[in-house]
């Protein structure tokens, strides 16, 4: 089976959590990027935040995939070359491989273990598909390994990440992506639409309260790793949708005025003062079909979800 799977290894770099936290937590107003919320725990609990009723993404793109997957390899043709930046354990794939019938399948992961072992899973279940797992930081560069054969490009990017860019940086990743797919080149991605707020307020506060603790890990993950003095119950997670930017921001409150200490810098916090972790940007067709064109795509079709709460957006690359 390992003939079927060529592993690259691009070394990305691995991200200083310390340097990260110095320079977010000197900020006005305090903040640190939500790529650190990813440490094991912080994968489980994301995952465990896919399984909640009120994070309705997941469970809505999925059923949009399946059975959106003919009528899409109906506008992609079969025998690309799918690739997929951030692919995690690749299994939004699978709803589609069987109606795409890829030439090759790239999933780019920085985790390199991971990949490695979403290859094999994936390989298990799919033993005619040639795989080029690429262990690099997609946000930086998209390298297609020369193992992969020449052919058309199908770029693929569920789940809404896009969301956690900011516009600007949206629209320079897409210009990335348009440059990687090449003459007849597409892209199949899922964004989350704009919609009632209250639907929004409780994907971000699931009554079970693992956004929650997602949100809290980090607090965990930076005074595990870095050494920091910090009591993470002296914080409390906030998300709520501004209206004005479009987004959900993803907030750790201080219950009350407190010092942070890491290597002789002190962080003081006042009550009520916030350390902003992650912004969740949500689109409207129009806002995002716009976004693309000016990354140079230009839109083939898209797909509303259940009470459009999600959509599916297939682009051409100009
Ligand atoms: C990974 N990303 C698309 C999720 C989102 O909805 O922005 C991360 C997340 N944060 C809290 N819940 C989920």
């Amino acid at each position: 089976m390992d003939q079927q799977i060529t592993f690259h290894d691009y070394k990305p770099k691995t991200l200083n959590l310390q340097d990260a936290v110095i320079e977010g937590l000197s900020r006005t107003p305090k903040s640190i990027p939500p790529k650190f919320f990813y440490d094991e725990r912080g994968s489980a609990l994301f995952a465990t935040i896919c399984e909640q009723p009120e994070y309705y993404p997941p469970e809505v793109e999925q059923a949009m995939l399946a059975e959106l997957a003919g009528e899409i390899a109906g506008l992609t043709g079969t025998g690309r070359v799918i690739f997929e930046p951030g692919a995690g354990s690749a299994a939004k794939i699978r709803l589609l491989l069987p109606e795409l019938k890829p030439l090759a399948y790239v999933p780019m992961d920085i985790s390199c273990a991971f990949l490695r072992e979403a290859a094999r899973n994936l390989a298990e279940a799919f033993p005619a598909l040639p795989i080029h797992a690429t262990c690099v930081d997609f946000t930086h560069s998209l390298p297609l390994p020369e193992t992969v054969p020449p052919g058309p490009r199908l770029a693929f990017f569920p789940g809404s990440s896009i969301g956690n860019f900011t516009p600007a940086s949206a629209r320079d990743f897409l210009a990335m992506v348009h440059d990687r797919l090449g003459p007849d080149g597409m892209l199949l991605i899922g964004v989350d639409t704009k919609k009632d707020p209250h639907i929004l307020h409780a994907a971000y506060n699931d009554a079970a309260g693992v956004t929650a603790a997602f949100n809290l890990n980090l607090l965990h993950r930076i005074r595990n790793e870095t050494g920091i003095e910090c009591r993470p119950e002296n914080f409390e997670h906030r998300a709520f949708y501004n209206p004005e930017q479009g987004r959900i921001e993803m907030h750790l409150v201080s219950r009350r005025a407190q010092t942070l200490r890491l290597n002789g810098h002190r962080f003081e916090f006042s009550e009520g003062e916030s350390l902003h972790t992650e912004n969740s940007y949500k689109y409207t067709p129009q806002e995002f079909i716009h976004l693309a064109a000016s990354a140079g795509l230009e839109l083939q079709n898209y797909w509303l979800g259940r009470e459009e709460l999600f959509a599916l957006y297939l682009f051409r690359s100009r």
